[in-house]
């Protein structure tokens, strides 16, 4: 097995050390193929993640006991430390090909610092070669925790164009599924779940396209896989295994509902209409890959990215050695946010009008829900002082904050 891409994981906070950790864990033959480094205030949380030598561990000093959700905490803990950062980039990240910024969105530390990160790794050689994964909060979490997630959200919404592709982890989701198969586990469980799925699916990902013997007379390269990334927009996958002797070419409803339905393992909700590319890698074990990919089978894969605005859709099929399966990989590139978004921003204008309801709350609504506009208000946030010494660099995504 070979990987196309080397990532580097750059994890923030509680949730995207956690991430970051579980995609730096993945093992490969004799050696750990990614590298992260874990940036975080809270001391034991950072502790508490084995240390491996592929990763490096910082620790936001000053802010030992965490910010408790703070986000304008969180983003002056970051840029304390940013020459300390931007040096461990340089010496842990020179060789990587693609860095992803990982960050659970909602709490003080990730949220607060991840947009600072970003910047800083397009200035610090990474432009055009990271993206970002953000995990949504689930709609329980509380309007703190929402207000957090949907005031980077629209700043990262506004940049969005001159960041690469965005991978959206909307934990609600895959805590109903979750749910629906193990009831009894506990949410830590289901945390390193998720993480795992994150990982896991980055890694296969990244093997199809360097692993397997190209059967068509298409190939989807690293390069291509690299160009997928560093597209603007949302970027989700989808992985289906169907038996080989399940499938039968000439029925599409054998392959092609299986297909369907997993498309959007980590967030759904996108229209894939709007997707501006596509990739759909297939493989199967040599000997039955002849009786799979039959033109009418191709020709069935690619209704699925023949839209109107695709300007790329690429589809390679493969023979894997030690498959039994056919396994499809999608995926869709250049999508808008999904709607869960939207859900997460009426659960906090729901709460605030619950609020109104009580009469207590009623005779605080003024001041409470004057900060609380004033806080979700993009003009007023892009008004506040950013980083005054900052190099000032027109290609900056985040220029419009300056
Ligand atoms: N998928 C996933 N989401 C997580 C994980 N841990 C936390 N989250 C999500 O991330 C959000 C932010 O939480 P944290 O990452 O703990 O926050 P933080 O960045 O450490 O910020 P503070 O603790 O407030 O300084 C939470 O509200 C969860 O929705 C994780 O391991 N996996
Ligand atoms: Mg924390």
């Amino acid at each position: 097995m070979r990987i196309s891409l080397k990532y580097g994981f750059l994890g923030l906070g509680m949730g995207g050390t956690s991430i970051a950790h579980a995609c730096a864990s993945v093992r490969m033959k004799d050696h750990h193929p990614y590298k992260a480094i874990l940036v975080n205030t809270n001391e034991i949380d950072l502790r508490k993640l084995p240390n491996m030598a592929n990763m490096t561990k910082k620790m936001l000093r000053g802010y030992e006991k965490g910010v408790a959700r703070d986000i304008d905490k969180g983003q002056e803990a970051f840029l304390e430390h940013k020459e300390d950062i931007a040096k461990l980039i340089e010496s842990e990240f020179f060789d990587r090909e693609l860095v992803f910024v990982c960050c659970g969105l909602g709490g003080g530390t990730g949220t607060g610092a991840v947009i600072e990160a970003a910047r800083m790794l397009h200035q610090n050689g990474f432009a055009g070669r990271f993206g970002l994964i953000l995990t949504l909060p689930r709609l329980n979490e509380g309007r703190t925790v929402l207000n957090n997630a949907l005031q980077r959200l629209q700043i990262i919404q506004k940049a969005m164009k001159g960041l690469g592709s965005i991978i959206v982890v909307d934990n609600e989701k895959l805590y109903r599924e979750y749910l629906q198969t193990h009831p009894d586990k506990a949410i830590g469980d289901f945390m390193r779940h998720c993480n795992h799925t994150v990982a896991r699916l980055l890694h296969e990902i990244n093997i199809v396209t360097a692993s397997f013997n190209p059967l068509g007379t298409y190939h989807f390269d690293s390069s291509e896989l690299l160009k997928m990334f560093q597209r603007s927009g949302c970027i989700t996958f989808g992985k289906c295994e169907i038996p080989e002797t399940a499938v039968n070419p000439n029925m599409p409803d054998s392959y092609m509902l299986p297909i369907r339905q997993s498309i959007g393992i980590l967030s759904d909700g996108y229209d894939p209409e709007k997707a501006t590319a596509a990739a759909i890698s297939m493989t199967a074990s040599p000997k039955e890959a002849k009786r799979i990919f039959t033109m009418t089978m191709l020709d069935e894969v690619t209704k699925l990215v023949n839209t109107p605005g695709m300007e790329e859709a690429p589809i390679a099929i493969y023979a894997d050695d030690y498959a039994s399966h056919l396994a499809v990989y999608t995926l869709f590139a250049g999508l808008p946010l999904p709607k869960r978004v939207v859900e997460l921003t009426e659960a906090v204008v729901t709460g605030q009008r619950d609020d109104a309801e009580d009469e207590a709350a009623l005779a605080l609504a003024g001041y409470a829900a004057k900060k609380q506009e004033e806080k979700a208000d993009l003009d007023t946030l892009l008004d506040e002082p950013m980083e005054k010494k900052k190099p000032k660099k027109n290609d900056d995504p985040f220029a419009f904050l300056n």
